[in-house]
């Protein structure tokens, strides 16, 4: 009979407590950057984390996030990052190029480090849109990213390789 198998669930809760959050922000359209950036901290500091515990670093813009988010990873200091930019639209391809070489890079930050780096960087094609998502009618994505941001890094600790000899096979192995 079907049915009768209960997974084993593995969530992250939203505790911040005692977590280490790294932001990096682009300067660019700081309009709009930092309107997500203080929601961002909002959703960490209402989750339990205190200011010790919440790094925040500005850059140029949006295409200096993912060697920051790298080098920051890398430090070993933080349980997840969130990078924050606002990229433009404008009349040349230059949009499209910061779009993707931001995006690709911070993929691969956290890829290459297993350090979650969340993506709080809009893409837009006009200032409207970018205000509706930095909180107006879109709500604010920074605050969206901070929940991410704990979600995953409790998911991340949850996550960690086990120590040598202790897998469910090796235990089995050794009975
Ligand atoms: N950076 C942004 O964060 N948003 C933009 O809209 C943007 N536009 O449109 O040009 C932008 N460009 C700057 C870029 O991110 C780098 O800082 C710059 O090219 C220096 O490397």
């Amino acid at each position: 009979m079907a049915g009768k198998l209960q997974p084993e669930k593995i969530t992250g809760d939203l505790s911040a407590r005692g977590l280490r959050f790294g932001i990096a922000v682009s300067r660019f359209n700081s309009f709009i950057t930092e309107r997500l950036l203080s929601a961002a901290v909002d959703a960490l500091e209402r989750s339990g984390a205190q200011g010790a515990d919440v790094t925040v670093i500005h850059v140029p813009g949006a295409f200096e996030l993912p060697l920051t988010a790298k080098k920051m990873a890398l430090a070993g200091s933080y349980d997840a990052l969130i990078a924050i930019a606002c990229i433009l639209r404008g009349e040349t391809s230059h949009y499209d190029y910061v779009c993707s070489e931001t995006s690709r890079g911070l993929q691969l930050a956290q890829m290459d480090t297993g350090v979650p780096v969340i993506f709080c960087v809009l893409t837009c094609d006009t200032l409207e849109q970018a205000i509706d998502r930095a909180g107006l009618k879109g709500g604010n994505k920074g605050f969206e990213a901070g929940l991410a941001a704990i979600e995953m890094a409790q998911l991340c600790r949850k996550l960690r390789p086990r120590a040598a000899g202790t897998t469910p096979a090796e235990k089995a192995q050794r009975q």
